[in-house]
């Protein structure tokens, strides 16, 4: 069987699963956010990464469709705990090309908020900056659109790509994602410690906020609260979780 085929069969059994990772202020160490991370665990074969299979699940097509689970799944579980009074922040979700193409997007996540009861501004769409630079028409139409219904937008993977800050300043974004590569080498690298410092201050000079994925030690959290940066994420706070584990942290934590 092909992964492609295993993929469309993944979908019908209902194999997909949805990690949570938290989002935290890094003034005041709260979770303002929770970032949804799709897993497949295959039956036969074992876990699949997920840069394994969303690039065939791109590729086919069906990130389509698996894509919309997601958004459905998320949004169920932000509400759940949201009306459990365990924690109401937005749920980040990521969106592949594929799916900001397809005409149906925003019916799908009005349809989607609407089904499961989530506020709108509970929902944040983590869209990569080369995504949103690919065509600058289409998105501006599609974000425009998303800020219409009031959900938030994140850019993910910030400075892999080719925007300018100031370019990107024309599109309804809420917040950017500074790409773990250049969070990584901070504290032993004085170029991408510049590099980091300048996207935080150059982003808050346009009023957008800024986090800080893949932060791992005390150090770089340091140093990015010297900058200034809103938000981190990473394993120094948590791995994404399973729902079940995020659901004992969040208990802990009231
Ligand atoms: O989740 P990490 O744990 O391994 O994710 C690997 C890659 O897969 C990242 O680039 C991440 O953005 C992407 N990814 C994770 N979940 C989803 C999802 O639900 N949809 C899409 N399109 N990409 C996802
Ligand atoms: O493309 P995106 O930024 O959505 O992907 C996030 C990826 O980074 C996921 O694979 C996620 O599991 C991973 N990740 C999250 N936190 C950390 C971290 O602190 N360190 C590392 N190395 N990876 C992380
Ligand atoms: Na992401
Ligand atoms: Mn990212």
């Amino acid at each position: 069987l092909t992964l492609e085929n295993r993929l469309r069969r993944a979908l019908e059994r209902q194999e997909f699963e949805l990690y949570y990772q938290p989002q935290v202020d890094i003034a005041s160490g709260d979770f303002i956010g929770l970032e949804a991370m799709l897993r497949w665990n295959d039956p036969d074969e074992g876990p699949v990464e997920p840069d394994v299979f969303i690039p065939v699940a791109e590729d086919s097509g069906l990130i389509v469709p698996i894509g919309a689970w997601v958004l459905r799944t998320a949004c169920a579980q932000a509400e759940a705990w949201r009306s459990k009074h365990l924690i109401d922040v937005p749920m980040a979700v990521n969106l592949s090309a594929r799916q900001f193409d397809e005409a149906s997007l925003l019916d799908i996540v009005a349809d989607v908020l609407e089904d499961t009861g989530l506020p709108a501004d509970r929902l944040e769409l983590e869209l990569t900056e080369s995504l949103i630079m690919r065509n600058p028409e289409l998105t501006a139409d599609v974000l425009d659109g998303a800020k219409r219904l009031g959900v938030m937008i994140g850019v993910d993977d910030f400075g892999t790509g080719y925007s300018s800050l100031a370019y990107l300043k024309r599109f309804p974004i809420d917040r950017l994602k500074i790409d773990r590569s250049f969070i990584a080498d901070i504290e032993t690298e004085p170029d991408d410690a510049a590099i980091a410092e300048t996207i935080i201050a150059m982003a808050h000079t346009l009023r957008i906020q800024v986090l800080a994925e893949g932060v791992e030690t005390v150090g770089q959290l340091r140093m990015l609260r010297g900058w200034a940066c809103d938000a981190y994420q990473g394993y120094l706070c948590s791995r994404p979780l399973p729902a079940d584990d995020m659901n004992a942290l969040l208990k802990g934590l009231r």
